[in-house]
Order: structure tokens, then sequence, then C-alpha cells
């Protein structure tokens, strides 16, 4: 943990406090609802060319920190780095979302080269480390990947999909085949987001998008296996730094999820009832994150305000994170989050 850890808000929840007003940061808080962010990426061209270059990737995490002072800043990056590192150039098409050619074989498996990711792994952190330098000393810092699994539907789809088919029938019909694709991408993970924590990363978050398209016996060892193995391997590096889980679309196995993962934070999805989110998980030692939903910030009003009151009239004497259940959506007013922010903290 950096120097001034012991005096960052967002981490309080998890050394067992429960600060008055929660902390506050939103999934996807730097991107396209900001004009300074399509500025930026108008002039870097390409996305993962700002993803790769650290000034700049530096700049478009600062943005949403100057702008509303969110108690933690997330590394501006993405999910997909960890593929194109491996060798599987990723291609963001303009208004398309990602493109990979599919990997579908052990072989194509096999041609992917942890040695060669590090070099990209290592730019990332130097963004890390810049960004340790650049943001006020109050500011936490978290790190990211995406988890095993939905990386992987990526990787075998070659684009995002609704289903996530491809993978799901990969893992059915040859799973030692499909293992080797998951084994791969924890052991990456894990010398990234160690890279990560080494550069200043205070916290890190395992991205699980596409959790909730498996079945039950599925999800163990797709989800709840490799992020163990993730848990537990920066655990042993890292003791002091927290993770968080968000295995979106878990429903009621995130339970589950926390207790057999052994994760210190849960990231709950837009379609969590608060009520649950605010009992679920008593009986575990966890903090939870969420939950608001991303299009309640566009429409705004009274109506946001209320929900955002409820939230925190539920979750109040928990250790609690406030966020959304999912990412901010390019549409959103930015005075929206300005009213959101100043309603959790009490001024608005
Ligand atoms: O055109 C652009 O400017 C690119 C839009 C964009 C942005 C702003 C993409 C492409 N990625 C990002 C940043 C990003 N992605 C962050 C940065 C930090 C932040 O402010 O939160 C993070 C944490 C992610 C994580 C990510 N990427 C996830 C997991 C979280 C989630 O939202 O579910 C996933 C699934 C991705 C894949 C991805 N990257 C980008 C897009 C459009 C997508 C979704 C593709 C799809 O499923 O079709």
């Amino acid at each position: 943990m950096g120097e001034g850890g012991g005096r960052r808000k967002f981490l309080e929840p998890f050394r067992g406090e429960v600060p008055d007003v929660p902390p506050i940061w939103l999934m996807r808080q730097a991107g396209r609802y900001l004009p300074e962010y399509r500025a930026l990426r108008a002039e870097a061209g390409d996305f993962l060319t700002l993803c790769y270059t650290p000034k700049l990737a530096a700049e478009v995490t600062l943005q949403p920190i100057r702008r509303y002072g969110f108690d933690a800043a997330i590394l501006f990056s993405d999910i997909l780095v960890v593929p194109d590192a491996l060798g599987q150039a990723v291609r963001f098409a303009e208004g398309e979302g990602p493109r990979l050619d599919p990997i579908r074989s052990t072989d194509a498996v096999g041609r992917l080269d942890l040695a060669r990711a590090t070099a990209k792994f290592d730019i990332v952190a130097e963004t890390v480390a810049r960004l340790r330098q650049d943001l006020p000393a109050e500011t936490a810092l978290i790190g990211f990947c995406g988890a095993p699994w939905t990386v992987a539907t990526y990787m075998v789809q070659g684009q995002g999909s609704a289903d996530q088919v491809e993978a799901r029938l990969w893992a059915y019909r040859d799973p030692d085949g499909f293992e080797a694709l998951i084994a791969l991408l924890v052991a990456a993970s894990i010398d990234y987001l160690d890279r990560q924590v080494r550069a200043g990363a205070d916290c890190l978050m395992v991205f699980d998008t596409w959790a909730g398209s498996l079945p039950d016996d599925e999800f163990d060892r797709w989800v709840v296996a490799p992020t163990r193995a993730i848990r537990e391997a920066v655990r042993d590096l890292h003791p002091d730094v927290p993770i968080i889980g968000f295995p979106r679309g878990a429903g009621a196995t995130a339970v589950w999820y926390v207790s057999e993962t052994g994760v210190d934070g849960i990231g709950c999805d837009t379609a969590t009832p608060p009520f649950v989110m605010s009992e679920a998980f008593d009986e575990e030692d966890v903090v939870v994150q969420g939950n608001l939903d991303p299009l309640l910030l566009v429409a705004g009003g009274d109506r946001l305000d209320e929900r955002v009151d409820e939230i925190l009239d539920l979750m109040r004497g928990k250790r609690f994170i406030f966020n959304l259940g999912h990412g901010i959506v390019p549409q959103t007013p930015p005075e929206n989050v300005a009213r959101l922010v100043a309603r959790v903290r009490g001024q608005g």
C-alpha cells in the first residue's frame, strides 16, 4: 500500500470501520460521458493506444477525480489488455466494440505467451506509478483485471456477445482444453495485478461481467475456482491489499461466491434488490459495494435522489461503498453525477 494509505477514506470499510458517509466511486467514471475524455480520445485515435500511453491513460483517470473528488480513482485501461498482451491482437472498431481473432483450440492457447505479455503489463504499471504520484493523497487507486471467465468469453467468441455461447460450448465439450485457457488467464491475471500493486495500487477489482451466464456447477469451476486462485496468490504477495469481486448476474449465488473465493469486497449488480444487498452478506466478512441503476443516473431528477436515499438508508451501519450496479453509460449528463455525489455526501 502506498504512502498515505492510512488517510484514504475509501480503505476504511476494509479495515472494519463504518464511516458516517460511505466512500463513493463509479464504475466507468472515466469515459465517453465526459467531454474532456472525448477530446483526449480523439487525440489518441485508437482506444488501445490510449490504454498503452501512460501519460494519456493517467490523465483520463484523473479527469473524473478533478470534477467530482471521488474517494477512489480506477486505473484507465481495459480487461482486454490481457489477451492483447498475450498475443491475441485486439482491435476496437469505432462504434462496434472489441474484435479479436477467436481462440477455440488448445493449440491456439499454446501460441499465447505470458512471458511476452509482461512488457505490456509494465506499460500499464507505469500508468499506475504516475497516478500514485499525481493523485491527491486522500484518493485511493484501484487496479483491476477481468476475471478469467469473462475475458475468456471475449477471446473465444471474438467479440462481445449476449449469451457467451462459444465459450460455454467449449467448456462443455472439451473442459480440459478450456481449462488450459483459464489456467493461462489465472497466471496472467496474478502477474498483472501483482505489477499494479507494486506500482502503487491500493485495492484491486476483478470484473466478472458474464458470471451470470453459467449454471451453478459451471459457475463453481469457471468463476469461483479461478477467482479463488487469484485471490490466494495475490493475498500471499500483498496481504494488505483488498480485492473486490464483481460477479455480475450471479444472483443468490453471490453469497456462495464471497465465502468460496475469499474476496474482501463484493460488487452488487443493478438487479440485486437493496434490501438483499443490505442483509445477504451479514454472515460474511466482506465490504458491500453497489448498486444504483446507471440509467437512473441518465434520467436524474427526484427519482434519482429518492433511490440514492433508499440505498443509503438500507446500508447505514454497514461496511459499504456507494457505486452503480454497472458502468456509467455514455449518454449520462455530467451534472447528474455531480448531483449524485452531493446527495451521497449529504450536500444536496
Ligand atoms: O470508445 C471508447 O472510448 C472505448 C469505450 C471503453 C472504455 C471507456 C472501453 C471499450 N473500455 C473502457 C474503459 C474500461 N473498461 C475501464 C476503465 C476504468 C473505469 O473508468 O471504470 C474498465 C474497468 C473496463 C472494464 C471492462 N471492459 C469490462 C468489465 C466491466 C463492465 O463494464 O462490464 C468489460 C466487459 C470490458 C470490455 C469492453 N471494453 C470496451 C467495451 C465497449 C467493452 C464491452 C464490449 C461488449 O461486451 O460488447
